[in-house]
């Protein structure tokens, strides 16, 4: 009977313990300013799936706990940079930023480096593009030009012939005759 008893609580222990464990709990970094983003933070966070969200206005740092069979870090971040508000991880899409309430409107977090790096990398080939459709362009130009600098002297060329040959006449068919 003790040792039934020992086994059930044991048993109890492991299940109570497992579903503790089962659950995470993490701390995420997302921007935002007053009470109105808090709980649009929050219900962003539970949509994704989140058991507990909590988000703290003078740390900025969202504590959510989570089934990882359900949802997880990345999910959540998703979710609450969808509703208008940058995370740790994820931007915040601009027009969804600019739909916030004017006092919503946070000091929006600095571009990872690495987004800084992506945008330069964009600039470096948009003027590349560019610069090659400039010379392509140009090269297409100088063609032309050329094309028709020649053809224009073809047909100088061409008139200063008939012009000679009407101020001459027209050229006899024997050749002249040398008596
Ligand atoms: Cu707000």
């Amino acid at each position: 009977m003790k040792n039934k008893l020992s086994f059930i609580t044991l048993l109890c222990a492991l299940l109570f313990s497992s579903a503790v464990f089962a659950q995470k709990s993490e701390e995420i970094k997302v921007w935002g300013n007053c009470g109105m983003c808090k709980k649009v933070i929050e219900t962003a966070a539970l949509k994704a799936g989140a058991a507990t969200a909590s988000w703290s206005e003078e740390t900025k740092m969202l504590s959510v706990s989570y089934k990882p069979k359900k949802t997880d870090a990345k999910a959540i971040q998703e979710a609450v940079a969808a509703s208008g508000y940058d995370t740790q991880d994820v931007t915040a899409p601009t027009e969804v930023y600019n739909k916030l309430h004017g006092c919503c409107q946070y000091e929006r977090k600095a571009p990872s480096a690495e987004a800084k790096d992506g945008a330069k990398k964009k600039n470096v080939a948009a003027w590349k593009t560019v610069t090659t459709r400039w010379i392509a362009a140009k090269t297409e130009n100088v063609k032309k030009t050329r094309l028709a600098a020649r053809m224009e002297n073809v047909r100088r060329a061409r008139n200063a012939v008939r012009n000679n040959q009407s101020q001459m006449g027209p050229i006899p068919k024997s050749g002249p005759s040398f008596q």
